[in-house]
């Protein structure tokens, strides 16, 4: 089964990362992982560290010839700052001034009581979302694995503070998303994001939001209905929860205050194939993956570090004071989105490989295209059962 574990601290020598059960001959596209991470680092509202780093990344195992072997694949990817504070970081040596003053909203104040550490850069160094550009250069192996099912996923900005898209777009196609510099495809709402982020910006504040992830083309019948944790939304609600920022994650348009009748994917024919009216599950019922696409909608939280900042209190003297302050973010959720993008990518490709197995790419493929005839074949082949995509 596909799994993977990152390493890294924000300002350390690299970020490492390995992907291990992908089976062996998949060809592996370096220049679209490139261009997933140069994407990641993009967004209106980025701070001063985007400019310092470019990421890179680099294969240490698993590939040979662009073509994975089946063993486990390595990456690395250097941060360049390390060079700028190598003294505060070197695994060896690194020292400095501690950090003893949490931000409200950070990791600071549970690790340091959680791990004993009386300094909170020990705590914030991995707790940062330097972490998850790893996190997209797995993501994107993820992606091309599931192209063997011709499965793509994508995702959009909705919503920047009080800023949001108009309702109605919910497939919008990739140019609009990429012209804006929130990756928010409604253009009005787009200037009016970037308005908020400048004004939010002058007043040393932050600014969380909305963001949409869909995976297209899906089989029905990935994830599973036999244990809680195999459910596919469980998985990729953990996927997408495990971001920083991420506060709660939303499958599909299903309202608390609508009644049943108003709520739920009646079942169509047409053309000897069973359809549905809409798409208010977000493409899962039962835990399983219904056919439909899958839609969820993420909500992130304001960034934590602010340049006038929270209070707080100093913890190594125990006087109120206000948070610490380091470089940051002013918006970060255009990257977030990319980071769910590469979220849901894994999560499916973990289901994906439970259920089709399979050691080479070839194999997978048969294991596939089997499964695939054997459903349309549940009810006989004249009955309307074809549901296998929309
Ligand atoms: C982050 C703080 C900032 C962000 C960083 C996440 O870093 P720094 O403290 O070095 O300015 O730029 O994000 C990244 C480095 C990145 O690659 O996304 C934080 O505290 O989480």
């Amino acid at each position: 089964m596909i799994r993977y574990l990152t390493a890294g601290e924000s300002h350390g020598p690299a970020l490492v990362g390995i992907i291990d059960g992908l089976p062996a001959g998949m060809r592996i596209d370096m220049a679209a992982l490139q261009s997933e991470l140069e994407s990641r680092q993009g967004g209106y509202g980025r701070g001063g560290r985007m400019k310092i780093e470019s990421d890179e990344v680099q294969i240490f195992a698993g590939v040979r010839g662009a073509l994975t072997l089946g063993s486990p694949v390595a990456l690395v990817i250097a941060n360049k700052d390390f060079e700028n504070v190598r003294a505060l970081m070197d695994p060896l040596t690194g020292s400095g001034a501690p950090i003893t003053r949490p931000r409200p909203g950070h990791a600071d104040y549970a690790g340091a009581l959680k791990y004993r550490h009386r300094d909170l850069r020990n705590v914030l160094e991995r707790a940062s979302a330097r972490e998850t550009a790893m996190r997209v250069a797995l993501g994107a192996i993820a992606r091309q694995y599931l192209g063997v099912f011709g499965v793509t996923v994508a995702s959009f900005v909705r919503q920047i503070g009080d800023v949001a898209a108009r309702e109605e777009i919910d497939a919008p196609d990739n140019e609009s998303i990429e012209r804006s510099p929130v990756r928010c495809p409604d253009p009005e709402a787009s200037s009016r994001m970037v308005a908020r982020i400048d004004a939010a910006k002058s007043e040393g504040d932050t600014l969380g939001g909305v963001f949409q992830v869909c995976a297209r083309n899906m089989p029905v019948g990935i994830g599973s209905n036999r244990q809680p944790g195999e459910r596919l939304d469980a998985r990729i609600a953990a996927a997408l929860m495990s971001i920083q920022t991420a506060k709660a994650v939303e499958f599909g348009g299903v309202s608390a205050d609508l009644l049943g009748s108003k709520s739920h994917d009646v079942f169509e024919q047409r053309n000897g194939r069973v359809v549905r009216a809409s798409n208010r599950a977000g493409g899962i019922e039962g835990g399983m993956s219904n056919g439909t696409d899958i839609v969820v909608r993420v909500k992130v939280k304001p960034l934590a570090t602010l340049m006038r900042p929270l209070a707080s209190v100093d913890l190594s003297s125990g006087e109120s004071a206000p948070a610490a302050v380091v470089r940051s973010d002013v918006c970060a959720v255009p990257a977030a989105s990319v980071i769910g993008e590469a979220m849901v990518c894994l999560a499916l490709a973990e289901a994906f490989s439970e259920k089709y197995g399979g050691d080479s790419v070839d194999e997978v493929r048969e294991h596939f295209e089997a499964s695939q005839t054997g459903a349309a074949r549940v009810f006989g082949e004249e009955k309307p059962t074809s549901s296998l995509t929309k």
